[in-house]
């Protein structure tokens, strides 16, 4: 067999295994065996130089046109399996869009956090600023400056957590009150801010009581402030919180930053004041502590107490949520159930 005839044959054998091949593999081996360096036709092409000068070209020129023929029908035989693959993926792989989605968790503000955002809306729509106060504070701010001074029976009420002989986590909010008076200028106008936050006890944990709660504590300072303006501010709060119908009840008490001091009651919001469980049939539920500001906290403020007068008061949160739920058990604000806590998932 002549080498023109070899080569022919090869050729012919060659594209019956192309168009045979099955897949990408094969038919890369295929190219890799026919036209690779060590296949049959780079061997043809690398024996010229022992063919007659004649005979060269001749063989040179065929051994290429067969070389291009055959990658010709390789790379025509790879598009077909490469459509042919691609439309079988297709089949395979394909997206029923009208199957049900995956749903995604959505989560929720906690139920305290909606409270006192909800709080903070009403005050900031009355013109007052929030403001933020420290955790750890000084016995100077938390005590001291709220006329507590270190001998006073009072501090028994709210013992805490102490740092140092002089640095504690806050019983209260009313620490802001002496740290925003000593700030403001009044030539700018009124003093009128609330301040929430966690605040800390050593309370022992029961239903209505927590180690760690929260406070909104509320200040308004200005010339002529009476105790109209604060069961006027207040009325206004608990009618927002609780019904347009609601009314509020002063009665005397005592805090020593506060003088007269009052623990505000509202008229129930379930029985409206005939007497139920919420209300314990009293028809009054007790809500915060107020009062006009002391005389001393003012001066120890640097605030000129015969020109400025003020009120303050301080509110739990936690106590409200409760109320305004039917919570039973504060101690459930603070477990992290997330059955409890998505009950509440506010707007
Ligand atoms: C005070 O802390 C005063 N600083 C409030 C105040 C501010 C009065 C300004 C006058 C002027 P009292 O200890 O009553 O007061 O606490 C205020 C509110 O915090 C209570 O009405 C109650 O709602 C809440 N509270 C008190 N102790 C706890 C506790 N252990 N767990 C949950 N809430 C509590």
């Amino acid at each position: 067999m002549s080498l023109q005839e070899k080569l022919e044959a090869l050729k012919v054998a060659t594209v019956e295994k192309i168009k045979a091949a099955e897949d990408l593999q094969l038919l890369n081996q295929i190219r890799v065996e026919t036209l690779g360096k060590k296949g049959p036709i780079t061997e043809v092409l690398r024996g010229m130089k022992d063919l007659s000068a004649e005979e060269r070209p001749k063989i040179g020129s065929f051994a290429n046109e067969i070389r291009d023929a055959l990658t010709a029908e390789i790379e025509e035989k790879k598009a077909a399996l490469e459509v042919a693959a691609m439309n079988k993926a297709l089949a395979e792989e394909s997206i029923d869009v009208t199957l049900p989605g995956k749903k995604m968790a959505q989560g929720t503000r906690h139920v305290l956090t909606q409270i006192m955002e909800e709080i903070e809306d009403i005050f900031i729509g009355m013109g007052y600023q929030v403001v933020e106060g420290y955790e750890v504070e000084q016995d100077h701010y938390n005590f001291e400056r709220m006329n507590l001074p270190k001998d006073h029976p009072a501090r028994d009420m709210q013992d805490t957590f102490y740092i140092s002989d002089e640095i504690l986590i806050r019983t209260h909010t009313s620490p802001v009150q002496a740290r925003t008076m000593e700030k403001h200028d009044f030539t700018k106008g009124p003093l009128r801010m609330i301040s929430p936050g966690k605040v800390f006890r050593r309370d022992t944990d029961d239903a209505t009581h927590s180690h760690q709660f929260h406070q909104i504590e509320g200040l308004v300072i200005d010339e002529h402030i009476t105790m109209g303006d604060l069961k006027g501010t207040l009325e206004a709060l608990m009618q927002r919180m609780f019904g347009a119908d609601r009314e509020i009840r002063l009665r005397p008490s005592y805090f020593p930053f506060t003088e007269p001091s009052v623990e505000v009651d509202v008229s129930c919001f379930k029985c409206g004041g005939a007497g139920c469980n919420v209300c314990k049939h009293t028809g009054w539920i007790e809500i915060l502590g107020a009062g006009m500001v002391h005389p001393n906290v003012l001066e120890m403020s640097g605030i000129d107490s015969e020109k400025y007068s003020g009120f303050a008061f301080g509110l739990g949160p936690d106590r409200i949520a409760m109320l305004r739920y039917g919570v039973n058990d504060i101690r459930n604000f603070y477990q992290n159930d997330v059955r409890f806590i998505r009950q509440f998932k506010g707007e």
